[in-house]
């Protein structure tokens, strides 16, 4: 017999695997949560990533023992090995790595970490881990295997490993790298800290063999009484039913899924239904249930819309009654149910209907919370100042930082602004970029609205709101720092504005430093007094702003920024907080919570 011999050539292409479909509602999942004790490796010359010729181990020498995913232990005393996860130190996950270790505090590269494991899987179930955030740049690995990879630093993902899991002893290594770059998304320059490390969950979650992976359900855009939206199942290879359940409107919905696995529906509701605003924020449980598995979730229906200057909630004109927050809490990145009900009280305290969680997508429990609390809330991506508006990579980056952030929350009735950027420079780039976002946001939600942090210019003593990209957005935002960055506080309130938009106007930003504790006169800076009093002359011209529906001054908090660096005063913070890093009010909170109850009178 003729033997014939097949030769199969292997060429190595370097592929980029990216995270897999997201989970959403990932914490009423099947969960087993793998936060604690983590073991790190500082890695500056990533020294577990490339060989000494700078050939990267996963691509050319998968199972090289000097490849830090390999966790490898060696056989004898003779071997050389360089690393050892179990006997290097512990980091805390989900946490920054900044402000665990001092030696970490300004660190800016890469940085191992591992944690072992076991898990008993059930037959023909499948199994995930997921991140809610890696910044910036993760590279995952499961006993040595890769699973993927992961760029922006504020959304979550997830990688099966059903085939890839043992009952006993498997290591989890995550390469995370938090340099900066000129391309990236945000940018090399920003004003907040570069938090490194996996600061939110890290969760297993546990699947049936066919599983829902994605659902939205909110009211249809324009509808009172419809619900529509669409179920995405995994794995099905048949056509399925799921049902979706609300039992306080008695909705038993049947929808016929495809092969495919999406099904879109659209549903009338004949009961009343009690609709979410910050005065009740009400939430329906709903059930959306396979015959493999149930999923829960809380749900409000609410309508949000324009009409010429007006901002509509459920069909009534609203004021914005807001303040921006960044994820921080007591000087380092926020990453609990616990900090989250704190930042979002403080707001409540103040007296707002609405945040603004600037510059990124902030963890989710701040949209659960924010839901139940009944605030409104403005989400926004990290297109900050300035992004590098001529590169493609950049631009599919924002996008696909946009697209997680909506695939998380589309199902958080709070959120009513997808917001695409903050102050950009005007250029033909930057427009057609934030353009393509807008119109992006819109294939994937229809149900809100879009809006941006824009600039203004100023024309003989008339500030000019009439960025182009505001012909765009549902709502025309800007930011602007009147008795700060320019322009004197005692004229403030005769200062004039003007628009060409026959839009809602709201103030994205305004404030200035305040060192907590510090008196003096209120013409000088940092005291608490100037902070009070440029509170109470911007609030008095943005009174006069045409079509204003709303503010966020900036900010709720003191926070970390490596660009404040004035001794005795900003110690490394931004001291724009109405709340110190210590939690201790400053004047001008009263001012505002003041103002916010004028308000609340005159629109309710
Ligand atoms: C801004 C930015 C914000 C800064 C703030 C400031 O306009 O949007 O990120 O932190 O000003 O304090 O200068």
């Amino acid at each position: 017999m003729q033997k014939i011999k097949v030769v199969i050539a292997f060429i190595l292409i370097p592929i980029a695997i990216h995270s897999q479909g997201l989970l959403i509602n990932a914490a009423n999942r099947n969960i087993t949560s793998l936060n604690g004790n983590w073991n790190y490796i500082v890695d500056p010359f990533e020294t577990g990533y490339y060989s000494f010729h700078s050939e990267v181990y996963d691509q050319k020498n998968p199972g090289s023992p000097s490849a830090f995913y390999n966790n490898y232990q060696p056989k004898n005393k003779s071997e050389l090995v360089e690393y050892n996860f179990d006997k290097s130190a512990l980091l805390k996950i989900p946490g920054d790595w900044n402000t665990q270790k001092e030696n970490l505090f300004y660190y800016e590269g890469t940085l191992w970490v591992k944690k072992s494991f076991n898990y008993k899987l059930k037959n023909n179930n499948h199994l995930f881990v997921y991140f809610g955030a890696i910044n910036y740049k993760a590279e995952v690995y499961l006993n040595g295997k890769k699973l993927g990879s992961h760029e922006g630093g504020f959304t979550a993902f997830n990688f099966e490993i059903t085939s890839i899991v043992k009952e006993k002893d498997n290591f989890l290594v995550v390469k995370i790298d938090n340099k900066r770059y000129k391309e990236a998304v945000p940018t090399l320059n920003t004003d907040w800290w570069n938090y490194g490390g996996i600061t939110r969950d890290v969760l297993l979650i546990e699947e049936p063999a066919v599983f829902i992976q994605d659902y939205f359900v909110q009211l249809k855009k324009g509808r009172t009484h419809t619900i529509s939206g669409f179920v995405q199942l995994n794995n099905s290879g048949k056509e399925e039913k799921i049902t979706i359940n609300i039992p306080e409107l008695q909705i038993e919905k049947v929808i016929e899924v495809p092969v495919e696995g999406k099904a879109i529906f659209e549903f009338d509701v004949s009961n009343k239904i009690n609709y979410w605003s910050p005065e009740s924020p009400k939430l329906y449980t709903v059930f959306i249930k396979s015959s493999y598995q149930t999923l829960k979730d809380d749900i409000g229906f609410r309508t949000i819309e324009t009409k010429g200057a007006d901002i509509l909630l459920n069909g009534k004109s609203v004021y914005l009654r807001g303040i921006s927050i960044h994820e921080e809490i007591n000087g380092r990145r926020a990453n609990s149910k616990a900090d989250a009900i704190k930042l979002l009280t403080w707001a409540k305290e103040l007296g707002c209907n609405y945040v603004r969680l600037a510059h990124y997508p902030h963890n989710e429990y701040m949209l659960t919370m924010a839901d139940k609390m009944g605030l409104m809330v403005w989400e926004e991506i990290p297109v900050y100042w300035t992004i590098d508006f001529n590169n493609t990579s950049t631009y599919n980056n924002a996008k696909n930082q946009l697209t997680e952030v909506i695939t998380r929350d589309k199902n958080r009735t709070c959120v009513i602004i997808w917001s695409v950027a903050n102050e950009t420079p005007l250029s033909e780039a930057r427009n057609s970029f934030l353009i393509n976002l807008i119109k992006h946001t819109k294939t994937l939600d229809t149900t809100r609205l879009v809006s941006a942090a824009l600039l203004t210019r100023g024309e003989n003593g008339v500030g000019i709101i009439d960025d182009k990209i505001g012909e765009y957005l549902d709502i025309v935002a800007f930011n602007q720092y009147r008795g700060w960055y320019g322009g004197d506080l005692f004229t403030a309130p005769q200062a004039k504005w003007t628009t060409p938009y026959n839009k809602p106007v709201v103030v994205s930003e305004f404030g200035g430093d305040a060192k907590q504790g510090l008196h003096g006169a209120k013409k000088e800076r940092w005291n608490e007094e100037y902070q009070e009093y440029l509170y109470q002359q911007n609030l008095l011209m943005i009174e006069k702003i045409p079509n204003i529906r709303g503010i966020s001054p900036w900010i709720l908090t003191d926070f970390r920024s490596p660009r404040r660096v004035l001794p005795g005063i900003q110690d490394g913070f931004n001291r724009k907080g109405l709340i110190s890093d210590k939690g201790e009010k400053k004047k001008a909170f009263f001012t505002l919570q003041a103002f916010y109850k004028k308000i609340k009178n005159q629109f309710n």
